[in-house]
């Protein structure tokens, strides 16, 4: 069900659409007022029509707005809306994106000088061209130059999960086309990046499969960017953009791996490449005009004589000497996590009970898992005894648990002054212990660092979670000096966080690398609040191949009686 801003959104767009069409302006303004109606309604309409009210009771919505709305509730659009996106040309809506331009100045620009997208608009801005028109000057022209370039660098990314989301079930449905034979999410999303731009799909099919028709007619298509025979682009419903490109077999392997990326690891392929007097591009491998090879992309390094470099290596850090030098790392995979160390029971802020983790991360694969709730503030201070009760069930538990062991952590928090929150003797009794930054956040660079230096210091810290504290497209870490921060955690010996949480994966990729060549172990954390989050490791562990990481520089890859020797080696 659609709420009341997908309605007024959807109104806003019929009016921009008609304007620009220069429809009759009472049509316009009946639908600018009906959005301006829906937002400041107070109920949602969703609601008023359970309750079987009669909409067109509403200011300024008849019986036609009133049909518009139910259809939008249900649909997230309405025919009206789709009828105009096949008449305006796209382009045309994106220009109305771009700061002071309104659908009456997207129409002049078109009707007068025949520009019909951004590319356009740009060029005519930069060749003076736009003051020719009424109401445009120098400095609009101006003005539009700067708001077309700051719209490109703020892009809008979108977390790998939710790129996940849309893109998986879109490959599915492109599979099941009869005669498609290969589909492969390339980009940054087979590179495993933290947040994705857009998708980059990549297909084979026997001749004369309706390929694009299927694409373009995916019931989460919102709008078709473009279409032709080999390419076609559109943008999803939440705002992600997908490219497809229809292949030939023979050259899959070379467009896999020039669509993969990333551009600067392309650059150093490609040098590499010319080095040996050949040429590498999306079609293939060339000597001359001698086609040598494009069909698989383990083909392709072979012949530019390197090994296949996983994707997540492919960022230009190094990886092409490695491989040249024989030095690849072996990345660390799921399988060979055999523990998760943080995750929250509903003693905590989780929603399920000790035994239900435990079985479910059995069924995950892992032998053993650290209930790491935070005891409570209380009046009376914090509460511990619920803490102690809970090491206490623990005990039980373990004894009928098999093929998983439950270990007593607990989640302690690192006060301002790098104290931690909880009594050395409760942290003592416990298994692990795992430091938190919840507040104090602005503490300047160096107070923050000397904080979580001290709060390692205390000789039963563990482990430093989400060590940076950046929220990803929402937060930016906390300022820090993590070089720092990790070169003491390779003194003290304790352990580094990478947590798996998709929207945190901190420690990123650069600082996950920094740790393993200080010869600090990371710790891939669920941090799950729920049994199904137990599956975020995978992304934790997608992140540590970006950074290099093999199994050995990852604590819970070890057996549990190493990780527990590991653990008392850095107690007194
Ligand atoms: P994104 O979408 O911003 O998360 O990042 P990517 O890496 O998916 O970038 P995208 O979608 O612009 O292009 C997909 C891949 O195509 C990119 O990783 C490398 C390749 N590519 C794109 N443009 C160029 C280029 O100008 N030169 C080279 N060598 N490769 C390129
Ligand atoms: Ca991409
Ligand atoms: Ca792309």
């Amino acid at each position: 069900m659609h709420g009341n801003e997908r309605v007024a959104a959807v109104f806003d767009q019929l009016a921009d659409l008609l304007e620009i069409e220069d429809a009759n302006p009472f049509r316009v303004r009946a639908y600018r007022n009906a959005a301006r109606t829906v937002r400041a309604l107070g109920r949602e309409l969703s609601e008023l029509r359970a309750e079987g009210r009669d909409l067109t009771t509403l200011p300024g919505i008849g019986k036609d707005l009133a049909e518009k709305i139910v259809e939008i509730l249900d649909t997230g659009t309405t025919e009206a809306l789709e009828e105009l996106h096949r008449r305006v040309p796209a382009g045309l809506e994106d220009l109305l994106q771009v700061p002071g331009l309104g659908p009456k100045r997207v129409r002049a620009l078109h009707a007068a000088l025949a520009i019909d997208n951004l590319a356009g608009l740009r060029e005519a801005a930069q060749a003076g061209r736009l003051r020719e028109l009424g109401g445009f000057g120098a400095k609009t022209e101006q003005t539009i130059l700067e708001a077309i370039a700051a719209r490109r660098t703020e892009e809008r990314r979108h977390l790998l999960v939710d790129a996940e989301r849309q893109a998986e079930p879109l490959a599915a449905h492109l599979r099941d086309l009869a005669g498609v034979k290969q589909v492969v999410v390339a980009g940054s999303y087979r590179r495993g990046r933290e947040t994705v731009g857009d998708l980059d799909v990549l297909v084979t099919a026997r001749r004369g499969s309706a390929v694009m028709e299927r694409f373009v007619g995916y019931p989460r298509v919102e709008r078709v960017v473009s279409k032709g025979p080999t390419r076609s682009t559109v943008l999803l419903a939440g705002g992600l953009q997908v490219d497809l490109r229809l292949l030939p077999e023979r050259a899959f392997g070379a467009a896999l791996h020039y669509f993969t990326g990333s551009k600067a690891h392309n650059i150093q392929i490609r040098r590499l490449a010319q080095r040996q007097q050949l040429k590498i591009n999306e079609y293939g491998v060339f000597r001359g005009d001698d086609r040598l090879t494009g069909k698989t992309e383990k083909s392709v390094f072979k012949a530019v004589g390197l090994p296949w470099i996983a994707p997540e290596l492919r960022e230009d850090g190094g990886e092409i000497d490695a491989a040249r030098e024989g030095r690849l790392p072996r990345l660390v995979e799921r399988r060979q996590l055999r523990g998760d160390l943080h995750v929250h029971s509903r003693n905590g802020d989780g929603r399920n009970t000790p035994a239900e983790l435990a079985s479910a991360a059995r069924d995950a694969g892992l032998r053993y898992l650290a209930m790491t709730d935070r005891p409570p503030r209380t009046a009376g201070g914090i509460d511990t005894r619920r803490l102690r009760r809970q090491w206490g069930r623990i005990d039980v538990l373990n004894e009928e648990l098999e093929g998983v062991t439950l270990l007593k952590g607990v989640e302690v928090e690192i006060l301002r002054d790098g104290g931690l929150d909880l009594p050395d003797g409760l942290l003592a009794d416990a298994d692990l212990v795992v430091g938190v930054v919840c507040e104090d956040f602005g503490l300047n660079r160096a107070r923050q660092t000397e904080r979580i230096l001290r709060a390692m210091d205390n000789p039963w810290f563990t482990v430093l979670a989400h060590p940076t504290g950046r929220l990803l497209l929402e937060c930016d870490p906390y300022d820090m000096d993590v070089a720092r921060v990790v070169r003491h955690a390779a003194e003290r010996g304790c352990f580094l966080e990478l947590n798996s949480q998709p929207r945190r994966l901190d420690l990123a990729d650069v600082y996950c690398r920094m740790a393993r060549d200080e010869g600090v172990l990371l710790v891939i954390d669920s941090d799950a609040r729920e049994v199904n989050e137990i599956d975020y490791l995978r992304y934790g562990v997608q992140q540590a191949r970006r950074g290099w990481l093999e199994a050995a520089h990852v604590a819970n890859t070890r057996p549990l009686t190493a990780l527990r020797k590991l653990i008392a080696a850095m107690r007194p």
